[in-house]
């Protein structure tokens, strides 16, 4: 393939692109080992205080953010905290919304059924963790001129995205879980986030605590989860 050779496309340039292939067998073997090693992925509660270094965030933030996109617009803001104070900051106001939700905004049903996940109220980890990211999506951007432009497929792209950095937590041997305090909005006041963007997950990012536990939870078979149509 001439890796030089360009296509104007609308008038755009388009690229040669070239990717990897493999051989059925091999094939067969990397889609068995990717899912063994993606299925050993835990959400975890439970973190040791232990440092991370920064390149590693940026690198998982970079990961996340080659997640396709609408018309490619990237519609996400990854705010990564280290600060001990602003994390404090975090769990207390965290923690007064889940104990609003927890006491009396979730259902009887909706609380039977996180039993097994064994959550409540409290949630240490966002001191814990070494870093917490906080995943903004952006329902508009602003250009130059201050007009605003919707997005397109903001909650797919991001959550995307947010799936994408999942898989790259897991790839460092580092652990995660998706913390989603509703509402959300005092996240955007504390970080002094723009009118734009709104917070989308809360991930704390570490190291699991030494000896650590974690639901005896099944995943359903490719039955439950697939229809093929041949
Ligand atoms: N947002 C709450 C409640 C919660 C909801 C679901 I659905 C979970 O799978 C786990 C927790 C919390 O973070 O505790």
């Amino acid at each position: 393939m001439d890796r030089t050779k360009t296509r104007i496309i609308n008038g755009f340039e388009h690229i040669a692109y070239e990717h990897a292939t493999y051989p059925e067998e091999e094939m067969l073997r990397r889609s068995r080992s990717y899912y063994d090693w993606l299925n050993k992925r835990r959400s975890v509660r439970e973190f040791s205080d232990k440092t991370v270094p920064k390149q590693v965030i940026e690198n998982l933030i970079m990961s996340a953010s080659t997640a396709p996109s609408g018309a490619h617009k990237q519609p996400w803001v990854f705010c990564a905290v280290s600060n001990q104070e602003l994390k404090s900051k975090i769990r207390e106001a965290a923690e007064a919304e889940e104990k609003l939700s927890y006491e009396s905004r979730m259902s009887e049903r909706w609380i039977k059924d996180l039993a097994q996940i064994g959550t409540d109220m409290h949630k240490p980890f966002i001191e814990t963790a070494p870093w917490i990211v906080i995943v903004f999506k952006k329902v508009y951007d602003i250009d130059e001129d201050g007009s605003k432009h919707n997005n397109y497929y903001v909650n797919e792209s991001v959550g995307i995205a947010c799936g994408m950095f999942i898989s790259a937590i897991q790839n460092a041997g580092l652990v995660t879980l998706t913390h989603t305090p509703s509402p959300m909005n005092f996240l955007a006041k504390l970080l002094g986030r723009p009118s734009n963007e709104r917070a989308y997950i809360l991930f704390p990012i570490g190291y699991a605590q030494e000896e650590v536990f974690v639901p005896k939870l099944e995943r359903k078979s490719i039955e439950e989860v697939s229809c093929f149509y041949e």
